[in-house]
């Protein structure tokens, strides 16, 4: 800043820093502090106009002399750090020799190790630590290091490591990346995926306070730790979710940033300066941001931070040129960074070029990162970030050391593995180290013992996943009785049946407090505001103002042991508390069941990476889309009208999709999964649509319990059955009419069934056919839709709201002819009515479409056909809803 104005007066510059400075001998930097902002406050206030600035100069925030003493044995842990190092290179050298293009990465755990290892050492808590275990959200690509650590603590064997990247071996293997899914016993969170680690851990953090802000665990002195590539925090959710972090003031909470400065392809910013751009963004969120930059080695240069001429050198510095001095010798280093002037020059004569060459780093420093992680751990109010500057592929010299290929990198050559033992002096011979070992200390090192002593002393091996928690006893279906009885002569939409269950179940004794309710700013378009007075607003704070409607009794009531999360405009943010309590069972020892509600257009449409990361992870919960269904949700236009949620969750494979049609139908699938979750411990996510048509709610028929499960149940048979026409959620109205008018109109009778799920029914049919084939010869399997249907050879009309995929993922289990209809195209605000014609579901093109269908099966004259068109004003030139 300060080279930006002319200094007309040095003297007296000179004298106010010679005052700080005495300020700072005499008091210390509390007072020094102090003094600066009262007078920058002073200046304000007297009019002048500071230039605000997030930035701190470009060197370590930590002081040399605040640095603690380093409490491990450092040789030990070189030792042991090198030969992690080694595995990971070796593990995705080997699997790309066997099996080429397998893939893997070496360069980032390579730039990452020391940040790593110094927590392993010395800071994160393991699952027997007395204040509990730290949740580590792992940076994806370093999946190497992670496994290489595990192996040297005798969890993973080298088999294992053999077989990374190849799960499907015979004695298994070892998964690309974190994947809960995949190895359950091991990793907590799927990373890998960038930008969703860094708003699920915030999210985490919050809700490790709401837990205990409501009592259901003790507040404890546990973290959260993120591990982020600075690349990565160019993702939108990566810096999305910042204020929240410091506004809940989570300080259990801990990014740290791997800044090698490098992404994929190249520099995350050549042209300026990725570590002080994330510095601005955190500091300005509120985030207590510890850089570290520079290693001990320019400790006596940076001469805490009085050296002005290097400090002004930094300053004017850009990344692509810090990127270049990595791979240049250290001559080009004292000629292009110091040879700017004579006098900076002068200032590292006493260093050799090799000196030079090998000033280490802040990130690959021990001592420098253990302040770091030191001071984060302890400080109170605010969330922190650690800016660890790093080389990508360190320790790869030729073969990929900060050079733009070096993510790329999958294995070494015999000369670029002797390069690398020789760079951490490991013992190999050369023929050993050509071949690229799996290396473990013996149980009776020193090393062995040291490492195990560290993890013991912590509490304990990490990652580790476990599941402690208790199960939970769900109600009697019968609490749900007003929507078993249905709703009379009431008219009611399937929302405001879901807002009565859950009304009721949050009273329940025995899970009402399991319950978690999330909504993104919408609990008043769903009629869930009464909610907000019975069961509160989570809120750290609590209320500390008068609501503007206090005096009404449905007030907005925040409280700190408030059970609703209110998220905001925030579907991200919102799935990641879904996240945080979907796997409480395991993170926790808990079992929460979330409830997210939230417009179905803007959930697996915006967020299904996070909903993808979710079933990853083991989430279990309720994902409730509301008011779906193109034509229901009618004047809201084209992106509010959800027609294609159902396909993204049917390919979603633990999710189980059901789109509803009457309250019972809720009660009863709601209630199923309840069982699972919490009983059974099946890790399921639910997905019900949910709508905003009013109409009345039947009571529910006998013994169709299961079959509403199953996907498909009667709701009229016929004697003589000639045609079947499939109804689902809020068109079910639209088909029990068209049906009124078959037989009015055109006396035909037409089965009719009420499909509750068309992706469940195909799972159960893809499964039941492919045992099938898998048992040629035996006794069929028969699918839940060949039980109902199969004895009929004849037509069946589908209509969903949705696009026609997604009733036609049955057609082919369907006998007989299969007609879809459904929603494709884009959506348009007008009536409901209107909305239906327009995208040809409504009950005349039911109608219709069963009269042709008929008459293809020769069961009718065509021309009767012909005179319906007529009779329903049904257009043959109307143009397509999908091009129009
Ligand atoms: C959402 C997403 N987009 C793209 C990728 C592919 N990808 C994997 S690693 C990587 C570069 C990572 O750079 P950085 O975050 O700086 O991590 P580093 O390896 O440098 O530590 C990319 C683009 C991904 N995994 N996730
Ligand atoms: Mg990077």
């Amino acid at each position: 800043m300060a080279e930006k104005y002319k200094d007309i007066d040095p003297q007296e510059t000179k004298e106010w820093i010679e005052s700080i400075e005495d300020a700072l001998e005499e008091h210390g930097y509390e007072r020094t502090r102090y003094l600066l902002e009262t007078l920058i406050e002073y200046a304000q206030s007297n009019g002048a106009r500071l230039p605000f600035n997030t930035n701190t100069p470009f060197v370590n925030t930590i002081l040399p002399g605040q640095q603690p003493q380093y409490p491990g044995d450092r040789d030990l842990e070189r030792n042991i750090k090198s030969i992690i190092r080694w595995n990971a290179m070796a593990m995705v050298t080997k699997a790309n020799k066997e099996t080429p293009g397998i893939g893997g990465h070496i360069s980032t755990f390579a730039s990452a190790a020391t940040l790593y290892e110094v927590a392993f050492n010395h800071i994160f808590k393991g699952p027997d630590h007395p204040e509990g275990s730290d949740l580590i959200f792992f940076q994806g690509h370093a999946s190497p290091g992670i496994y290489s650590r595990a192996y040297l603590e005798g969890r993973l064997d080298a088999k294992h490591l053999h077989n990374f990247r190849r799960e499907l071996s015979e004695d298994g293997g070892l998964s690309s990346y974190p994947h809960t899914y995949l190895m359950p016993d091991f990793w907590q969170f799927a990373t890998v995926s960038m930008g969703l680690g860094p708003i699920m851990a915030i999210y985490q953090a919050r809700f490790m306070r709401y837990l205990s802000g409501r009592g259901i665990n003790k507040a404890s002195k546990r973290k959260v730790f993120a591990f982020l590539g600075d690349g990565e925090m160019d993702e939108p959710e990566a810096l999305g979710a910042l204020t929240l972090a410091s506004r809940e003031k989570l300080n259990n909470l801990i990014f740290v940033v791997n800044c090698n400065l490098q992404r994929l392809d190249g520099p995350v910013r050549g042209n300026s300066k990725v570590i002080q751009e994330l510095e601005g963004a955190f500091r300005g969120a509120g985030w207590n941001v510890i850089k570290v930059i520079w290693g001990s080695d320019w400790d006596e240069l940076i001469e805490n931070h009085s050296n002005e001429l290097i400090l002004n050198r930094l300053e004017e510095i850009v990344d692509g040129d810090l990127l270049k001095y990595i791979v240049e010798d250290g001559a080009y280093i004292r000629k292009h960074f110091f040879g700017t002037s004579p006098e900076l020059l002068k200032t590292v004569e006493h260093l050799s070029d090799k000196q030079l060459e090998r000033m280490r780093l802040g990130g690959h420093d021990p001592e420098k990162m253990y302040a770091a992680y030191n001071e984060a751990i302890n400080h109170n109010d605010a969330p922190t970030v650690i800016l660890a500057r790093t080389i990508k592929g360190y320790g790869l010299g030729e073969a990929g050391e900060g050079r733009n290929i070096t993510h790329n990198q999958k294995k070494l050559n015999e000369n670029e593995l002797l390069y690398f033992r020789d760079r951490f002096n490991l013992k190999f011979t050369d023929d050993e180290a050509m071949k690229a070992p799996f290396y473990r200390f013996k149980k009776n090192s020193k090393e062995y013992k040291y490492l195990k002593k560290q993890r013991d002393d912590l509490g304990g091996s990490l990652p580790t996943r476990t599941d402690k928690s208790k199960n939970l006893k769900v109600p009697d279906l019968s609490i749900f009785k007003e929507l078993i009885d249905g709703s009379g002569d009431r008219k009611i939409s399937t929302t405001m049946a879901y807002v009565r269950l859950i009304t009721l179940l949050t009273k329940d004794k025995n899970i009402g407090q399991h319950i978690v309710p999330i909504i993104p700013d919408e609990a008043r378009t769903f009629g869930m505001d009464p909610l907000f007075r019975q069961l509160g607003i989570y809120s750290s704070a609590g209320q500390l103002y008068d609501p503007v409607d206090s005096d009404q009794f449905l007030y907005y009531r925040e409280a700190k042991n408030g059970q609703i999360l209110e998220e905001g405009i925030n579907e991200a943010g919102a799935v990641s508390s879904f996240i945080a309590a979907g796997t409480s069972y395991s993170n926790h020892g808990i079992k929460m069941i979330p409830f997210y509600i939230y417009y179905s257009m803007f959930g697996f449409q915006r967020t299904w990476d996070l909903i993808w990361a979710a079933g990853d992870m083991r989430a279990r919960g309720f994902l409730l889309g509301g008011t779906a269904g193109r034509t229901t949700l009618n004047g809201e236009g084209l992106q509010h009208q959800d027609g294609h949620s159902h396909l993204a969750a049917a390919a979603t494979p633990n999710i189980k999709a059901y789109d509803l049609a009457y309250g019972y139908e809720i009660a009863t699938i709601i209630h199923h999964g309840m069982i699972e979750m919490c009983e059974k411990n099946k890790d399921v996510i639910y997905y019900l649509t949910l709508e905003n048509e009013n109409y009345e709610h039947p009571p529910m028929p006998e013994k169709v319990q299961n079959d509403i499960i199953k996907g498909l149940y009667k709701i009229k048979s016929t004697d003589k059955p000639t045609v079947r026409l499939l109804g689902s959620g809020p068109l079910m109205g639209e088909v029990l009419e068209a049906a009124k008018l078959l037989k009015e109109d055109w006396d035909i009778e037409a089965g009719i069934w009420n499909v509750t799920s068309f992706s469940e029914l195909r799972r159960d049919a893809e499964e039941t056919e492919r045992w099938n084939l898998l048992h040629s010869g035996g006794k069929p399997h028969r699918s839940h839709l060949e039980k109902c249907l199969s004895t009929h050879n004849v037509p069946t009309i589908a209509v969903s709201d949705y696009v026609k995929m997604v009733s036609e993922q049955i057609g082919p289990y369907v006998p007989g002819k299969y007609y879809a209809l459904g929603t494709d195209g884009f959506g348009r605000s007008d009536t409901r009515e209107n909305l239906r014609k327009f995208f040809e579901v409504d009950r005349y093109y039911i109608v219709f479409t069963t009269l042709r269908a008929l008459a293809i099966e020769n069961e009718l004259d065509i021309n009767i056909v012909k005179q319906a068109m007529k009779k329903y004003d049904l257009d043959p030139e109307k143009p397509s809803p999908i091009t129009v």
